[in-house]
């Protein structure tokens, strides 16, 4: 479901959130990937959910207030919620930023974080028609059949009347 292309939108929009996997199937979380650009070439809607895939003894997931994000020291002050199962679904529930680490030591200061920008959910109305749509070549060709119906209906009174004359 990362990859929702133009016409998939509307249909992934319908089916609700999205579940976005961390780092996509290549990799998961772990160390050694640019998260800043994974997570720059995907939008997040409130509701839509994270998965981290990892090695449960390797890694984990601990969500962490922006300035702990930043320092990378993982005190109890500035972790919002640990997660560790290997296997966690983490639900973005607000229309905010969320910030996450690598509490393994180290691995935060090596780029082991993640942060995203929640927005709130778009208008299922407010998807524009594509350039071209149907609405579009229909309003063409009826203003192309009343051009048409302008130079014939003369055509057809002057045929008629000089049918008309003709047979007098
Ligand atoms: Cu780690």
């Amino acid at each position: 479901m990362a990859g929702c292309g133009w016409l998939l939108l509307l249909l992934c929009g319908a089916a609700g959130a999205v579940e976005h996997v961390v780092g996509d199937g290549d990799s998961g979380w772990d160390s050694g990937v640019n998260y800043a650009a994974w997570a720059r070439k995907r939008t997040f809607a409130v509701g839509d959910v994270l998965v981290f895939q990892y090695v449960s003894s390797q890694h984990n997931v601990y969500e962490v207030s922006e300035s702990t994000y930043r320092s990378c020291d993982g005190n109890h002050k500035g972790v919002l919620a640990k997660y560790t199962s290997g296997l966690d679904k983490v639900v973005l529930g607000e229309a905010r930023s969320y910030w996450f680490i690598c509490e393994f030591p180290g691995h935060c200061l090596g780029g082991m974080k993640l942060a995203v920008n929640v927005s709130a959910p778009s208008s299922p109305h407010a998807a524009p028609f594509p350039p071209g749509s149907p609405s579009a070549s229909t309003a063409a060709s009826s203003t192309r059949s009343r051009a048409w119906s302008l130079t014939m209906v003369p055509l057809t009174l002057a045929l008629l009347q000089f049918i008309n004359r003709a047979i007098r």
